[in-house]
């Protein structure tokens, strides 16, 4: 049987390039993938183009403009345009060339604040998003509602997974525009480097959320991409298509920052900066479905942890001045 010609849109991201990796290992997968200079995916006529042009089988909608509680505040704008213009861009282009199987990467940033913990998918648009990243979640939302429709329009098969928090090799260190798990492991290492008696960690570090290491996150969706079109409908609704991915397990912003301590060799004292958001009070996904389809994940908190400190190590002057 010849190889299927996989698409993965966004992989020079974290997610996007755990997928290549993955993806590059199966026999029965030929992996493309072209950079910012061969095809802007903000640019329909060239997505457009670009799909006509490759006979792809599938299809990974990974390209997405991500970042941290404070990014998404200071770039609104950004967060909602580009996000909304690469989906619509690419599940477009993608029925256009005839292509039947997608599988759009969305966050669980797409559930009401006050949500019931763990969220299930059925409270999607149930109630109040949280301000803080509401332009990027209402983008990601509407990339669920792009793939359901051309499947109930056109009867495509444009599959859904919504991400926890995620973590790993690749990840964006960036002191203030991050995440709070790379922001932290950067800020950890410094003052462990410096002998600093203080770090700030922002916020009350009560918030709760749960990490999910993307190697998991990458063999979740490759898992979800390959599950006959009848194990995946008879799990999923038409209208209520989107699988979350998570570990099922969270922890305080607290306890995240004295784990990151301990992995980094810190031992000097922990404050909490009030002045900065704390976003949404908790946030763990209901992985029961995704169980019911046959995956959990497989990479502890600590061990995720390490491996990720172990990368930045390797990557640390790729850093500097940014
Ligand atoms: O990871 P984070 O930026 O994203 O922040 P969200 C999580 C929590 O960690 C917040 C606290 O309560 C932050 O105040 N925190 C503590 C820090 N220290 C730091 C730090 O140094 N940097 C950062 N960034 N946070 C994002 C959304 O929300 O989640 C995105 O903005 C996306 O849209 C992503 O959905 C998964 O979990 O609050």
């Amino acid at each position: 049987m010849a190889a299927k010609r996989v698409f993965v849109a966004g992989h020079r991201g974290m997610v996007g390039s755990a997928l290549v990796r993955q993806l590059t290992g199966k026999p029965d997968a030929e992996v493309v993938t072209a950079s910012r200079d061969e095809l802007d995916l903000l640019d329909q006529k060239a997505v457009s183009a670009y799909f006509a042009d490759n006979a792809f089988d599938e299809v990974y909608l990974a390209a997405a403009k991500v970042g941290g509680i404070q990014a998404n505040a200071t770039y609104p704008a950004d967060f909602i345009w580009q996000n909304l213009v690469i989906e619509a861009n690419i599940v477009k282009s993608a029925h256009d060339a005839d292509i039947d199987r997608l599988l759009f990467l969305g966050s669980s940033c797409i559930y009401p604040k006050n949500a019931p913990q763990p969220m299930p998918e059925e409270s999607l648009l149930t109630g109040v998003l949280e301000p803080t990243n509401e332009p990027y979640a209402i983008a990601k939302i509407a990339g669920i509602k792009l793939c359901e429709s051309y499947n109930r329009q056109h009867d495509r098969d444009y599959r859904s997974v919504m991400p926890t928090n995620l973590y790993g090799p690749g990840d964006n260190f960036h002191p203030e525009n991050s995440h709070v798990l790379p922001a932290l492991l950067r800020r950890f290492d410094e003052a462990a480097h410096t002998g600093a008696e203080e770090v700030v960690v922002w916020g009350s570090g009560t918030p709760r959320r749960e990490f999910l290491h993307v190697d998991d996150m990458a063999a979740a969706s490759i898992h979800v991409m390959d599950l006959d079109h009848e194990t995946y409908a008879a799990r999923t609704q038409p209208m209520l298509s989107h699988v979350n991915v998570g570990t099922g397990v969270d922890c305080s912003i607290g306890e995240l920052a004295q784990l990151i301590a301990s992995v980094t060799g810190y031992e000097g004292k922990l404050t909490f900066d009030a002045s900065k958001p704390d976003g949404t009070p908790r946030k763990l996904l209901d992985v029961t479905r995704l169980t019911e389809l046959g995956w959990t994940s497989q990479i502890p908190l600590a061990e995720g942890v390490a491996d990720t400190y172990a990368w930045f190590h390797e990557h640390e002057r790729s850093f500097r001045g940014r």
